[in-house]
């Protein structure tokens, strides 16, 4: 086939695959939402059409390999935090500590791990790669599940997530983002009709994976990675097979990750503070306070309160707890 054959080919294969989307669109049930006109319910979770997209092409083409980590979360549930700290252990042979030169100093962490429903999921240089998502359990990729590849969930306390949400929402000044009021939001929260959610679904399902599959899925807190991040290292290093020595850590190696990937860091590079990702997202939107119990400051006790009440009512009958 020549070039000009192929690249004809792939456009045809795009669009049917486009094609495919939309009448499956036309079909799903669907929300008004503050993050698109509409949200999409496919496969018992809710999307904008975008991202949906997104999840439907890696469903159909994502190929994981034995050796590859993926990383996942609901939004706003340390993410980006994670990419990084996964991203300086499995590298920390080629770029040691202390550091004058590190790829996380001048690349953003989402740009160093892609996510894989950006339709960015090319094979990295490195083994092994390590890709992200926040695709629910029960719509991934058949292959992350056929394969021996790791996944390591990042979850958080679904009042510090939706609060942290609804920053982002509302300092990203995307253009199909739609204006909506804090009373509107939670409501949509809270009956599921939320970018990738049911949050609570989204948890339950990993965490309860991980129980019965523990090799295959780890399950961490936001907030315990918080109160003690070099100990919450130390067991993802572990569990990816990728553990610190008694000498690293005597060295200060996992210190060093640790204080490279803070908060305090990250947030104050150039990368960081004045960047753009591919999308046209400032990339100092994914940095703000990353509390723990934060959203004191931006719900008011009702609000509060009825996520509480989804809370209560979503764990019945399971022994999960979040943090909080
Ligand atoms: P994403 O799902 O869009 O990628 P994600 O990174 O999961 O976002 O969430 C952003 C939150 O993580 C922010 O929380 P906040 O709004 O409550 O402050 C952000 O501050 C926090 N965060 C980002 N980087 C770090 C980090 N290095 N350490 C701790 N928290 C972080």
């Amino acid at each position: 086939m020549t070039k000009s054959e192929t690249t004809l080919s792939k456009l045809l294969v795009e669009s049917e695959f486009y094609q495919e989307c939309k009448e499956l669109l036309s079909s799903l049930p669907r929300d008004r939402s503050f993050y698109a006109e509409y949200l999409y319910q496919y496969q018992g979770f809710w999307y904008p059409p975008n991202l949906l997209e997104g999840v439907l092409y890696s469903q159909k083409h994502f190929q994981a390999r034995d050796s590859d980590i993926i990383l996942v979360s609901s939004p706003k549930s340390g993410t980006t935090w994670l990419k990084s700290l996964v991203f300086a252990l499995i590298h920390r042979q080629e770029f040691q500590t202390p550091l004058e030169s590190h790829p996380l100093l001048d690349n953003n962490p989402h740009t160093l791990v892609t996510f894989i429903e950006g339709f960015q999921f090319h094979t990295q240089d490195t083994s092994p790669s390590i890709f992200s998502t926040h695709i629910p359990l029960g719509s991934l990729p058949e292959s992350v599940k056929d394969s021996s590849c790791k996944v390591v969930y990042c979850c958080r306390n679904p009042k510090d997530a939706f609060v942290s949400l609804w920053h982002f929402v509302k300092r990203l000044t995307l253009k199909e983002m739609v204006g909506c009021t804090m009373e509107e939001m939670v409501s949509g929260f809270c009956r599921g009709s939320s970018v990738y959610g049911p949050f609570w679904d989204h948890a339950l399902e990993y965490w309860k994976e991980s129980a019965e599959n523990p090799k295959k899925v780890m399950f961490v807190m936001y907030e315990e990675m918080r109160e003690q991040p070099q100990n919450s290292v130390m067991r993802i290093a572990e569990f990816l097979g990728w553990p610190f020595t008694e000498k690293e850590i005597e060295n200060g190696v996992l210190e060093d990750i640790v204080k490279l990937c803070s908060l305090e860091n990250l947030s104050k590079l150039e990368v960081n503070e004045k960047g753009k990702l591919v999308n046209g997202m400032e990339t100092k939107a994914f940095f703000r306070k990353g509390e723990i119990g934060g959203w004191k400051d931006t719900l008011t006790p009702s609000l509060a309160e009825e996520i509480d009440k989804t809370t209560e009512q979503k764990l019945i009958g399971s022994d999960f707890r979040f943090f909080c």
